[in-house]
């Protein structure tokens, strides 16, 4: 691999377009750059027969990142010099450069992701290149490899490099989203991993909550961030968190994760989503899903005026549309069956949000929590979607929505599956009413 990427020039950067991907990209194209090659860079939803098209031509020499492994016999069919550094498994081989973690033994899900092996490649071929260990972490994040309540394997080696660099910082703290970026009272109603059953979903709740804790969301005119507060407010809150998840049935390995560990980008302006690593994987998933990896990339590489600005931007939107999504559903109402909830959202909210949305009920307290509730909204193909939730209480009378989405999908035609507390379906619209008697039936066997 370090031969092929000394050797050639006229690169062309291929990456996956989510959080993982980007980061890698970035990371691979500021590695030729400093080789001083020419290079172009394309993130893709997908590496398929489709989008082969935009793919062709950019470059005399291919680099994919965080993507390729799995399909090196379409890679191989249609271009001639080429380089893959991936995590995915892959089944076949090549005898072009190849760097996998699974081929040298590393567990790609947990311990080492797309960007991971992209900056063992960038360390390998010059030292200096560890400046861009935090974005290497960014992508272990986005790819939830800190899934456990900290990154472990390779990724703590990368860790170590940051903070060797002085550029990372990794402390146990609040693994709530939005410690930096979002205002108290947000932080707290946003929170849908997990979610608690009176706060999320209803700010006013969660004021009157941190009122009675003794917790201002406010300093004057400024609005107070969880960043902002004492140590000692810090513990209460996260103390009284843990109250009212038990007080719901969540259960202790959930509650565990509240406190985990979280790693900051030490050079990154505070009250900005790119300071905590988390946080900036979810800003360059927002560019992502919007059709702007560009934007991402260049965040990545540096770009902290247009492209940051950009990118909140995208960020916001995807925001403003949870809001939108949740105002609609409180608005419209559930329909209630015997055994669950319905919100049938149809094409007002999309498919990608219906299952957050759906989570956030409760909290908003639209939904009783002694039933489930199910989403319905339209994906971009005409299908249904299908996002069920749930809450602890029910989990532990028996509820398993994956299996009950799965087996209500079963005679229609459909897809579905996932955990006991969320899972997902997709199946034709005009099956909807006979997929809504099965799932609710189903689950009523569940509780009973
Ligand atoms: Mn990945």
């Amino acid at each position: 691999m370090l031969k092929y990427l000394k050797s050639k020039d006229d690169f062309a950067v291929v990456c996956h377009y989510d959080a993982d991907g980007l980061t890698a990209g970035a990371i691979a194209s500021l590695m030729l750059e400093r080789l001083g090659k020419k290079k172009r860079i394309q993130p893709t939803r997908q590496l398929d027969e489709e989008r082969l098209g935009i793919l062709k031509d950019l470059g005399e020499n291919y680099l994919f990142v965080d993507l390729g492994s799995g399909q090196i016999p379409l890679i191989e069919k249609n271009f001639s010099s080429y380089g893959i550094i991936d995590h995915h498994e892959t089944l076949s081989q090549t005898d072009k450069p190849h760097f996998n973690a699974h081929l040298v033994g590393w567990d790609g899900a947990k311990e080492i992701s797309g960007s991971g092996c992209t900056y063992l490649v960038a360390k390998a071929l010059d030292p200096k290149n560890i400046d861009l260990s935090p974005i290497a972490l960014v992508g272990a994040v986005g790819d939830m490899q800190d899934s456990t309540g900290a990154l472990v394997g390779k990724n703590r080696d990368i860790l170590a490099d940051g903070i060797k660099a002085g550029l990372i910082e990794s402390r146990k703290d609040i693994s709530l989203y939005g410690r930096h970026s979002r205002p108290l009272a947000q932080f707290l109603s946003f929170s849908s991993e997990p979610f608690f059953p009176g706060l999320t979903g209803d700010e006013e709740a969660c004021e009157l909550f941190l009122s009675k804790l003794g917790i201002p969301v406010r300093k004057g005119d400024e609005l107070v961030y969880y960043a902002d507060l004492l140590p000692s407010q810090k513990k209460k809150l996260v103390s009284a968190l843990y109250v009212v998840g038990k007080r719901n049935f969540i259960p202790d390995f959930i509650l565990k994760l509240l406190v985990r560990e979280v790693y900051e980008l030490k050079n990154e302006q505070p009250k900005t989503p790119l300071k905590d690593s988390r946080e900036f994987a979810t800003l360059l998933n927002a560019c992502g899903r919007h059709e702007r990896g560009d934007i991402g990339l260049k965040v990545c590489m540096g770009d902290r005026d247009d492209a940051l600005h950009k990118a909140e931007l995208l960020l916001k939107k995807h925001r403003r549309m949870l809001r939108a999504g949740l105002e609609y559903a409180k608005n419209t109402g559930l329909d209630e069956m015997e055994h669950c909830f319905v919100l049938d959202a149809g094409h007002h909210i999309q498919d990608t949000l219906v299952g957050v949305i759906a989570g956030m009920l409760y909290g908003a307290k639209v939904a009783d929590q002694n039933k489930p509730i199910v989403g319905l909204a339209f994906d971009d193909k005409g299908m249904l979607k299908a996002s069920g939730r749930a809450n602890w209480m029910l989990v532990r009378k028996g509820l398993h929505l994956g299996k009950a989405l799965k087996a209500a999908c079963e005679p229609i035609g459909g897809e579905g599956g996932g955990h006991s507390i969320a899972a997902g379906a997709r199946f034709d619209p005009s099956k909807k009413e006979e997929f809504l008697e099965l799932f609710d039936k189903i689950v009523g066997e569940q509780l009973a």
